[in-house]
């Protein structure tokens, strides 16, 4: 166990707090990674502020009546991650969940831009059911001549056989428009949401859930509201509250990880709210 006291807290370990690897339900790491970025930069200082912001907020919850301090974390550090190559990061973050999943332990991931969830789901295997709560469908086949970058991830998940959820959407291409139309594409928009409350959200997740062993989240926290969450890669109007995003999020089940994720160096808002969804989460997810 970690040494804690009141005079002696650290704030680049999340929660000011880390079990003991053997001991730890959940392993923590970040990926500072921005090296496909193309409007606000600063995701590789995610990880950073995020962990401030986790040492600064109560980690009981009046939503679960449990303690998020009770949870069993190790907070691994970050990944040195390749600047500018994004295939070596992705292939050191694909390993690295690799090694976590064969430790049985579960993951959360601090981006980083979205990108780094591509090597996340790699090293889960695409059997895994992403739920991706986002803003952006990222389904383009190819971005300012990328193949892999923010704006792709999804269309590579996809390809390379996972299955997807996509919640919160309200920002989309005509190429990604016409993308999903020749499929059965599971999503739920941000309009929905607001318009009638979470249950078609809440709906859809139970019956992907059902269908899967194990699921994987992944929370682009531009799917919030940019009047809750500015600081983010490609902010977009019109999103969810904090509060609908938590409260679909508790629906979630068979949860092996997640990952949070496009959160900048800015203000400390977003990641505050990005801290306060980890800290729900690791109430509600049962180990
Ligand atoms: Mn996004």
């Amino acid at each position: 166990m970690s040494y804690k006291n009141l005079y002696l807290y650290p704030q680049n370990i999340f929660l000011g707090r880390t079990t003991s690897y053997e001991e730890a339900d959940f392993a923590l790491f970040g990926v500072p990674f921005d090296g496909t970025c193309t409007f606000l930069p600063g995701a590789r200082f995610g990880p950073t502020v995020i962990r401030e912001a986790s040492c600064n907020l109560e980690s009981f919850s009046l939503r679960s009546f449990r303690d998020a301090e009770d949870a069993k974390i190790c907070d691994l550090g970050d990944i040195a991650v390749v600047s500018g190559d994004v295939n070596q990061t992705l292939d050191r973050v694909e390993k690295v969940v690799g090694e976590l999943k064969h430790d049985g332990k579960r993951s959360i991931i601090l981006g980083g831009e979205h990108t780094i969830t591509l090597g996340a789901i790699r090293g889960f295997g695409m059997d895994v059911g992403v739920i991706d709560f986002d803003a952006h469908m990222d389904l383009r086949s190819e971005y300012l001549d990328q193949k892999i970058s923010h704006a792709t991830l999804m269309r590579r998940v996809m390809e390379e056989g996972a299955e997807i959820l996509q919640i919160g959407v309200r920002s989309i291409c005509k190429e990604e428009y016409e993308f999903i139309s020749q499929k059965k594409w599971n999503y739920v928009t941000a309009l929905e949401v607001e318009r009638e409350g979470i249950k078609k959200a809440v709906d859809k997740i139970k019956e992907f859930q059902s269908r899967k062993d194990r699921i994987y989240l992944t929370i682009d926290m531009d799917v919030i509201d940019p009047a809750y969450a500015p600081d983010v890669g490609n902010p977009e109007p019109c999103g969810l509250t904090p509060t609908q995003l938590i409260e679909i999020l508790e629906n979630c089940e068979k949860v092996v990880g997640f990952d949070v994720v496009e959160v900048i160096h800015g203000g400390r808002i977003t990641a505050l709210v990005a801290a306060k969804i980890i800290l729900e989460l690791l109430c509600t997810i049962k180990v």
